[in-house]
């Protein structure tokens, strides 16, 4: 019988796959995809979440949907026989760049686990255009281009619904796209993605730079991509209101429709708003109540506040939003009123300033607005909830504890494990069948092979392959070499200053010195660095430029290249993590005691057998209980010390640096000649100043124990049947992080579908 994709294919292109180009292919693959999707099942129930949020980091789809649809092997099979290889397929499809990191990624996972587990519940968000910037290396620091993604044949699919958007001086009319999101062996769900067909891609000259006033074309071209800067906020606010204006009317639309009483919305809807970012739901749904619906305001803030519910993802004050009240007249002014009477509410029921929605200089918290008016707050890892509780949110915690509750962050081992590494996942089913894709805590039956040689050497063997498979893409994506036989140390992730990549990088120069003293480690060693940095943010930039000056220096150094290697990974994304993280020996999880709410990549690593080098902090607390000492390299000040620091401003980077020699070399050497020489002194001295007179993200307070511990790592290495085991636990303790888990529990504790 005719496969159905031969079928596709001629339909499409009028001939067979074996004429096709992989381009013909990859369409015909996506089509048919989309069509298997429609037809499936959507998950229904009662009541649905919806989960709204400025970025979902989906990653490419083809693989995944065809995983998930249980057609992937077949797939690659019929391929195979007509001299295709779906890996150059996959190749076709351009990446949605449509989050910045952490908090889209885990967005997504989300999505692929409340599809998995039949739950109804679909995402809410923004098609931006352009997406994350694309990053280029010119001169060895970062150049930020447009990103465009979108092409003829998408997964985005146009919806007839539409909605009006009012802004102070014009109102804007939407449109719905939607991507199909099919569980694993389970029903579909969907993201909606809001959009505006006035929408002109040729705004944008020179980089990323178009008129940021010109709303009406601009709106939907990018993902802001500051996380750090001032500007561009009153666009910001536009696309904030933009999503969830279009996202209340969608959720009353359909609760009406399905013949619900709009009186019990909770009972029929809940609201997960990820992060501040979609905030102005609260107000926009209760203005929707009261003017359209006939709600009192009493009924509509309670009807909402049952409804809503807050994720925190950030410690980090001024990561945490708080708007200008003159900003949002500019913008929504409707939505002021409504704001006014919840900030009034608030005070006149609590003295306290710290918990005001409006403070005395005018600025609309958001994230109060969130913890007031809705009925569950949540942090996304044992640690980070303990410190929202007793130190960031505490005088919110005295007030509602019992809104308070912690759901440790995880990730789809659909995509993490099954997709990206296909011979691991193979050699674990053949250990302990196939139940573990399912219920993630069978990973633990490995455990009973610890000791097996046999087991330890199939892992090594995966383990060499995927290094030998990343060596290959990084020739063929950036040209360069790396040794496949030397140590994988890998640290991916946004560019900030709390993740500490600049102490990473004086650990290469800790070691690029060392080796030309003569030290010249046992087996080599190859630094990975992939991450983007917010244009605006300055010593991110630096940071940027000191790895790549390090990664030329040290090239060019016959000495000291043929046992330590630094790269830096261009434009990293979701497609690039899928093949980094396999090949993985050291996952670099570094930041600065309590600054890092969760981390999501720790766990990626961990369950493809890298080992953990961390702090204490975010989940990395959780990895360290699971796997136990043995199985986990940890080092540096702990959260509590750290906060204390900071409440004492007892932290003095001069001083350490004053009195350390050793530190003081490491130092130095940015703004060495060598170095000087290749790079831009501006830059150099900038990150060298920083470093030493203020250095806020206390890198120097770690560095000699980072060096320590790292250095012991190393050593551990050496013995390859000792690594390995803890490799097997890492992989074997793993199952705690599936986001089939967090989403169980967001489900058991907060939206409580059926
Ligand atoms: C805020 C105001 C103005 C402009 C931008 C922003 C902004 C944008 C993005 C603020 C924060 C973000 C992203 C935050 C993020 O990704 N946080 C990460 O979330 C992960 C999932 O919970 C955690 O694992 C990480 O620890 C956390 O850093």
């Amino acid at each position: 019988m005719e496969h159905r994709l031969e079928i596709k294919v001629k339909d499409l292109f009028g001939t067979d796959i074996a004429h096709c180009t992989d381009e013909q292919v990859y369409v015909a693959l996506l089509h048919l995809t989309k069509d298997m999707m429609a037809e499936k099942t959507a998950n229904t129930g009662e009541k649905k979440v919806y989960y709204i949020s400025a970025e979902f980091l989906i990653g490419k789809l083809l693989s995944n949907n065809l995983i998930n649809l249980g057609i992937f092997e077949e797939t690659a099979e019929i391929l195979k026989k007509n001299g295709k290889d779906i890996t150059a397929i996959e190749e076709m499809e351009l990446e949605p760049s449509l989050g910045n990191g952490g908090l889209g990624r885990l967005a997504a996972c989300f999505l692929d686990s409340i599809a998995t587990l039949g739950l109804p519940g679909d995402g809410i968000g923004l098609n931006y255009h352009f997406g994350l910037f694309e990053q280029v290396f010119r001169d060895n620091k970062q150049n930020a281009q447009k990103n465009p993604w979108i092409t003829k044949d998408s997964w985005l699919t146009r919806k007839d619904i539409s909605f009006k958007v009012p802004f102070k001086d014009f109102t804007l009319q939407s449109a719905m796209y939607d991507i199909a999101v099919p569980g694993y062996e389970s029903g579909v769900n969907q993201l909606h993605l809001f959009d505006i067909d006035t929408i002109d891609e040729t705004l944008v000259h020179d980089g990323i730079e178009f008129d940021k006033e010109d709303v009406m074309h601009n709106l939907t071209l990018f993902l802001y991509p500051d996380d750090s800067d001032e500007k561009g906020q009153l666009l910001r606010i536009y696309q904030q209101y933009f999503m969830v204006s279009n996202g209340a009317q969608l959720i009353l639309k359909e609760v009406k429709e399905k013949g619900q009483d709009i009186h019990k919305l909770y009972d029929y809807a809940a609201i997960q708003i990820n992060d501040t970012h979609p905030t102005m739901v609260i107000p926009e749904l209760i203005r929707l109540l009261t003017e359209q619906e006939g709600f009192t305001m009493d009924e509509a803030i309670e009807v909402v506040s049952k409804t809503c519910a807050y994720t925190n993802h950030t410690i980090l004050a001024e990561a945490l939003e708080k708007w200008p009240i003159a900003y949002l007249e500019k913008v929504v002014p409707h939505l002021l009123p409504i704001i006014r009477e919840l900030d009034k509410r608030v005070k006149e029921q609590y003295k306290d300033e710290k918990v005001a929605i409006i403070d005395k200089d005018n600025r609309v918290h958001m994230a109060h607005i969130d913890i007031h008016y809705g009925f569950s707050v949540n942090g996304v890892a044992y640690l980070h909830t303990e410190i929202l509780k007793s130190s960031e949110l505490k005088c919110f915690y005295d007030i509602y504890p019992e809104k308070f509750n912690n759901k440790t962050n995880g990730i789809t081992f659909r995509r993490w494990l099954m997709h990206c590494n296909q011979d691991l996942t193979k050699v674990i089913e053949d250990l302990i069948g196939s139940g573990f894709k399912k219920d993630a805590m069978e990973l633990e039956k490995l455990l009973q092979y610890v000791d097996d040689d046999a087991v330890l050497g199939k892992l090594q063997t995966v383990k060499k392959q995927k290094k030998l498979e990343l060596k290959e893409y990084l020739f063929k994506t950036q040209g360069i070499t790396i040794n496949e036989n030397s140590i994988f140390d890998i640290q991916i992730k946004r560019l900030h200053e709390y993740k500490r990549q600049q102490m990473n990088a004086l650990y290469a120069i800790y070691k690029y010195l060392d080796i030309k003293a003569g030290n010249k480690p046992s087996t080599p060693i190859t630094m990975i660095f992939g991450a983007k940095a917010a244009p605006a943010y300055i010593i991110a930039q630096d940071i940027i430029h000191l790895i790549l000056c390090l990664q030329q220096l040290i090239d060019n150094d016959p000495e000291v290249s043929p046992y330590l290697q630094v790269i830096m990974v261009e434009n990293y994304n979701v497609t690039k993590a899928s093949k980094l993280i396999p090949a993985c020996d050291i996952s670099e999880q570094i930041s600065l005691a309590s600054k890092e709410a969760s981390g999501t990549g720790n766990m990626k690593f961990m369950l493809n057998g890298a080992v953990t080098l961390g702090t204490e902090d975010g989940a990395n607390v959780e990895i360290h209980q699971l796997v136990g000492d043995e199985n986990i390299y940890v080092f540096g000040k702990e959260s509590d010390e750290v906060i204390k620091l900071y409440e004492t401003s007892g932290y003095n980077s001069r001083k350490i640096y004053d009195e350390d020699e050793k530190i003081q070399e490491l130092v130095d050497f940015i703004i060495n000649k060598e170095l000087i020489k290749i790079g831009d002194p501006m830059n150099l001295c900038r990150l060298y100043k920083e470093l030493i007179s203020k250095d806020w993200f206390m890198t120097l307070l770690d560095l000699k124990e980072y060096i320590r511990v790292k250095e012991a790592m190393l050593r551990d290495y050496e013995d390859e049947k000792a690594w390995t085991k803890k490799s097997l636990v890492n992989i074997a303790k793993a199952g705690y992080f599936s986001s089939d888990r967090t989403i169980e529990e967001y489900n058991r504790d907060i939206w409580k579908l059926k």
